[in-house]
């Protein structure tokens, strides 16, 4: 039998085992596990001898190209999933947002147009948002007819919808949340959910900001108008909606350890259709950073956390309480985060980090024995393929698609905006030393990363309609 490539010599870790095999490959899929060095007949090959081999990344989380009130976000769908890719990144899930006066299939149409330069496979999230308005053209509720198009997105290949409890413009009130979810439940489709009371963080930013407040509009009260209770707050409705609706849901980029308990205390009730994710920069970076003179950089929501909160986070990711690690990759220049020099709320929200993932797991989670080998994958590649309908990912096994990184512990990388591929000119994570970083990637059999240098194609990536 002959093979298009083979992966020899490598360690390969899943989500439940580390052993050694040589992985072969033909037509795009993994086509046979076998002992290593068994004899192959001449042909490509990869020598993973001293690397770690890995099921593809699987980043469940990211705005490309995303139009904010500051402009889109610096990576377009090239420059975004090049560099995903140079993380060992095979697939993504971004967004589809949507206008009142469009369904949810034209505004899919319309992404779609958008993504043809994708060097790596993606799917795409479906956003409900209010599209109706009461009498003064503001939407704020979510209406029938949108809730009717729901079947009919998750049918084009967007099993997964997006919803927010806070933002003005996106946020939508608790009626609409649940009746989203039992639309969702109808399908068997996956809600992901940004949790925050967004009406208590309007009117603390207002207070904060108001000409006599004795606080004021550095980036440090960005963190303190989104305290955690308020998340807290939030998760507990988020939950108490999936449980009573009984739609999967996805709580995204629970930053605190107040917020995480909810979903514990749900998957201790026995709750299975609660999930929970968190993002690398609520695992790393401390709220401290929001004190520095360009603290307005890490503003995120919801906002980076004091430091206790990281080491209970990292502790529910090894127990499996939180299901996935995503990025909320969300890039702005240091020019558009200035927008916000004098007021906090002027900067756009959201840290880069679509390379960085799963060198920093490796580097905070496993070499500091937070995570094993096998949380590792679990956590960046085979629950986010089961948990955003990936069925043909996420695993290393006979039929997958041949999605794989070659991660070598022995390189070492310092990460800064020159050593890192995101079209910013700053690092979240700037000087960090990361002693472990993907050396090659495959993608459906193809080598799109060789020695750390991108070898793929733009256009390579393919839409993928997931479902359940
Ligand atoms: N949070 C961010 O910080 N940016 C993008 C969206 C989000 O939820
Ligand atoms: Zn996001």
């Amino acid at each position: 039998m002959t093979f298009d490539l083979i992966i020899t010599n490598g360690t390969v870790v899943t989500a439940d085992a580390t052993y050694q095999a040589d992985i072969a490959i033909r037509e795009g899929k993994i086509a046979a596990l076998l002992p290593p060095r068994s004899a192959f007949p001449a042909g490509p090959s990869l020598d993973a001898d001293g690397c770690y081999v890995l099921p593809g990344a699987i980043d469940g989380h990211v705005h490309l190209h995303m139009h904010t009130g500051a402009g889109y976000t610096a990576d377009d769908w090239c420059t975004g999933t090049m560099a995903a890719a140079l993380g060992g990144v095979t697939a993504l899930v971004d967004f589809v947002e949507t206008n009142p006066d469009e369904s949810l299939t034209d505004a899919l149409a319309k992404r779609l147009d958008e993504t043809r330069d994708a060097v790596i496979d993606f799917g795409l999230h479906m956003t409900i948002q209010p599209d109706e308005h009461p009498s003064d053209g503001v939407p704020r509720r979510v209406s029938a007819t949108r809730l009717a198009q729901i079947p009919a997105a998750y049918d084009a290949g967007c099993a997964t919808f997006k919803l927010y409890m806070a933002y003005p413009g996106f946020q939508v009130q608790d009626g609409d949340l649940f009746r989203a979810l039992c639309a969702v439940r109808t399908v068997s489709g996956l809600a992901c959910i940004h949790a925050e009371n967004g009406d208590v963080i309007e009117a603390l930013r207002q207070a904060a900001c108001s000409p006599n407040a004795a606080s004021g509009a550095t980036a440090i009260h960005h963190a303190r108008t989104r305290p955690s209770i308020n998340e807290y707050e939030a998760v507990t409705r988020a939950v108490m909606c999936a449980e009573v609706s009984g739609a999967r849901a996805l709580i995204f980029h629970i930053g605190c350890e107040h917020a995480a308990r909810v979903v514990a205390d749900a998957k201790l009730r026995g709750l299975s259709n609660v999930f929970g994710e968190t993002c690398p920069h609520y695992l790393v970076l401390g709220e401290d950073m929001l004190e520095r003179p360009d603290g307005r950089l890490w503003i995120c929501a919801p906002p980076l956390r004091p430091q206790a909160d990281q080491d209970v986070m990292w502790g529910m990711l090894s127990s499996r309480v939180l299901d996935i690690v995503s990025t909320d990759h969300c890039p702005f220049t240091r020019a558009q985060k200035d927008r916000g020099k004098d007021d906090f709320r002027r900067t756009p929200g959201g840290v880069p980090g679509i390379e960085t993932r799963l060198g920093l797991l490796h580097e905070f989670g496993v070499r500091r024995g937070r995570l094993s080998l096998n949380d590792w994958a679990r956590v960046c590649c085979t629950r986010p393929a089961e948990l955003h309908g990936f069925g043909n990912k996420g695993h290393i096994a006979v039929g997958y698609d041949a999605d794989l990184v070659v991660f070598d512990p022995s390189l070492c990388k310092t990460l800064s905006p020159g050593s890192l591929h995101s079209a910013i000119d700053w690092s979240a994570y700037d000087g960090v030393e990361c002693h472990g970083w993907p050396r090659d990637v495959v993608s459906r059999g193809n080598v799109i990363v060789h020695a750390q240098q991108f070898s793929g194609t733009r256009g390579q990536g393919r839409f993928i309609k997931r479902s359940f």
